[in-house]
């Protein structure tokens, strides 16, 4: 794709594959079981899933929610702090940057879209993406959260995570649908996963000091356990709560964009801190680092509020509300 060097990226993919891809992937097709597939590998591919005009229209989504951002942050007092949650989280090596050199270059995720502007509101309720998720969830099923990873040159990666480490959702019926914009591969920073992680619950995670919720893996996967996914613009990766996934850093010129959307099924709920339960589920034998003293399993602050804004629901999609559940 690039020819750039990518010697960042953590898995045995020697050489960037672009369109020619070696890479073989478990694949959804129509009418097979494709529940089974994803039980199994704890992932699927969807070739195609989204057409070049709805590309189109998400990028141009992306492009006008950005300008919107930028425009009320320049035109009134508001502070990164306070948007953040609502619409984008701006690269931290870029933010010294005058923006208006090119405002979207310097973002690096806008969340809940689907919230706040009505493309992403019909988009997630895609009648493909629908129909897909509750072959998989059952017929109740909501939005969880929706993102756009911007990826802008120079990004760096996302560690490895289990998403259910941030949403916590009991049973694990959540998933994620990452829709690539652009042509992924290891040089630009396409998705890792680990393929069949799922399925025993969420492992040990860790956190930063400075950022207490920022939660990766204690134990990294060896790398011919990791499985690269190289994406053409419409492909989407369909992922367990509890898969395993990183990206690395993007070493490109230009952006790797996508959107993603978690769904969860309506009768999933909240767990609590387990230790308002008087639990602990952190492996003892871990060395303790009082730079990272915050384990997901074992958090001596809870951080109520930050998690629970990984577990508030934005749109029901299919189905029936319950009470009592996630949002
Ligand atoms: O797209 C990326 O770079 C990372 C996405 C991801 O793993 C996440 O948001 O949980």
């Amino acid at each position: 794709m690039s020819g750039s060097s990518r010697s960042d990226c953590i898995c045995n993919e020697k050489e960037p594959q672009g369109e020619g891809s070696s890479w073989s992937y478990p694949e959804w097709k129509e009418g097979a079981d494709n529940l089974s597939l994803f039980q199994k590998h704890g992932y699927f591919i969807v070739r195609n899933l989204i057409s070049p005009e709805e590309i189109e229209g998400a990028k141009g989504a992306i492009s006008s929610i950005v300008q919107k951002w930028f425009q009320q942050l320049k035109s009134s007092d508001a502070t990164e702090e306070k948007d953040w949650e609502e619409i984008a989280n701006r690269l931290p090596d870029l933010q010294g940057r005058d923006a208006s050199e090119d405002d979207e270059l310097s973002i690096r995720r806008l969340f809940r879209m689907a919230l706040h502007d009505e493309f992403f509101a019909q988009f997630c309720r895609h009648p493909k993406i629908v129909s897909m998720v509750t072959e998989l969830l059952g017929p109740d099923v909501k939005l969880l959260q929706s993102m756009s990873l911007l990826k802008p040159p120079g990004s760096g990666q996302k560690k490895w995570h289990q998403d259910n480490a941030y949403f916590r959702l009991t049973p694990a019926r959540v998933l994620g649908v990452w829709i690539s914009l652009d042509p992924t591969d290891c040089a630009n920073g396409c998705m890792h996963m680990l393929p069949c992680s799922h399925g025993s619950g969420v492992y040990p995670h860790s956190a930063p000091a400075s950022n207490h919720i920022d939660y990766s893996l204690v134990t990294i996967p060896r790398p011919n356990d990791v499985v690269p996914v190289i994406m053409s613009p419409g492909d989407a990766l369909v992922f367990h709560g509890e898969t395993a996934h990183y990206t690395p850093p993007n070493v490109t010129g230009t952006r790797r964009r996508s959107i993603q959307f978690h769904y969860a099924s309506s009768h999933c709920k909240p767990t609590k801190c387990p230790r308002q339960e008087g639990e602990t589920h952190t492996d003892p034998t871990l060395p303790t680092d009082p730079e990272k003293p915050h384990y997901f399993d074992c958090d001596p602050q809870c951080n109520e509020p930050e998690y629970w804004y990984y577990r508030k629901a934005e749109v029901l999609v299919a189905g029936r509300e319950f009470g009592g559940d996630f949002i």
